[in-house]
């Protein structure tokens, strides 16, 4: 991926632990490593292809500058998620944020911190069979987009669908999505489970009725075996209701641990059960 490079920008700001530093300011070197596609800008020779270097200083000093933090940890944070969120052609930001004049009582050259962050891809399965099942799902899509952190991306067609181990239960409407998020996956899951919550889930019979199911499917191509969260789907591969719709939307994304195609599985998994 090619990079564009800001390096040492001067910004004073009001970051710091001491109240001192809150009240008198200091002097701030910012740096940045922007991950984008720099082809088509350099192809046609055109500013509109690519970001203006001058302008994205400008908005950089002014988010820098709008709050007064505790520590460049959360500073150095929310310019990145600024930059990920305002320039859509951006995948990835490492932002560099250091002190030449910390106040420590010893001569050095700059404290800082780096960080690295990204967007990340993830396949969300929807189900609902309780109320109105389609504005239900409509209803968690908008909840996603208007996050800040997340964005549908791409939705599959909506599978009306018989129950699958607790048998006596209306039918489900099942889908699936494709989204892109700021969040790891314990924040996404997070997130995942307030909108079940606001959408009126129930918790009662496992793997019974629901207003809104959501569950990760694939974060990035991540293996995570947590105790709260297990990534990919741990039972994905035996769901038609899952593997249906993603293979509307995702059909050759590569199942991270069998290595096998969503397409493949899906197919497999109609041949052992029947058509359905
Ligand atoms: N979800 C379950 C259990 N069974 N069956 C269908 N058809 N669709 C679902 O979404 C579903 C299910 C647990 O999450
Ligand atoms: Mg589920
Ligand atoms: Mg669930």
């Amino acid at each position: 991926m090619d990079v564009m490079y800001i390096k040492d920008l001067e910004v004073y700001a009001y970051h710091g632990v001491n109240q001192a530093e809150k009240d008198m300011g200091q002097r701030f070197l910012i740096s940045l490593k922007i991950f984008m596609d720099l082809s088509e800008a350099a192809k046609e020779d055109d500013l509109n292809k690519t970001l203006n270097y001058a302008d994205l200083c400008c908005q950089i000093e002014d988010e820098f500058k709008r709050e007064k933090y505790n520590l460049i940890e959360r500073a150095a944070e929310s310019l990145a998620s600024f930059i990920l969120k305002k320039y859509e052609i951006v995948n990835r930001v490492i932002v560099k944020v250091k002190k030449p004049w910390a106040p420590i009582g010893k001569s050095l050259k700059w404290a800082g911190v780096e960080i690295d962050r990204c967007w990340h891809k993830a396949y969300v399965a929807v189900g609902s069979n309780v109320g109105n099942r389609e504005e239900n799902i409509k209803n968690a899509m908008d909840i996603i987009n208007s996050s800040a952190c997340n964005k549908v991306i791409k939705i599959s067609r909506l599978y009306n669908t018989k129950p699958v181990g607790y048998l006596d239960q209306d039918d489900f409407l099942n889908g699936a999505l494709e989204i892109k998020t700021l969040m790891n996956p314990e924040t996404l899951m997070d997130f995942l489970l307030e909108i079940e919550n606001k959408l009126k889930r129930k918790r009662t019979i496992k793997w019974g009725p629901r207003t809104m199911d959501l569950d990760i499917i694939l974060y990035d191509d991540l293996i995570l075996s947590q105790e709260r969260i297990v990534v990919p789907h741990p039972r994905m591969q035996e769901r038609l209701f899952v593997l249906k719709p993603l293979s509307d939307i995702a059909p050759f994304v590569v199942h991270p641990i069998l290595k096998v195609r969503i397409v493949d599985l899906m197919n497999k998994l109609q041949k052992k059960d029947g058509i359905q």
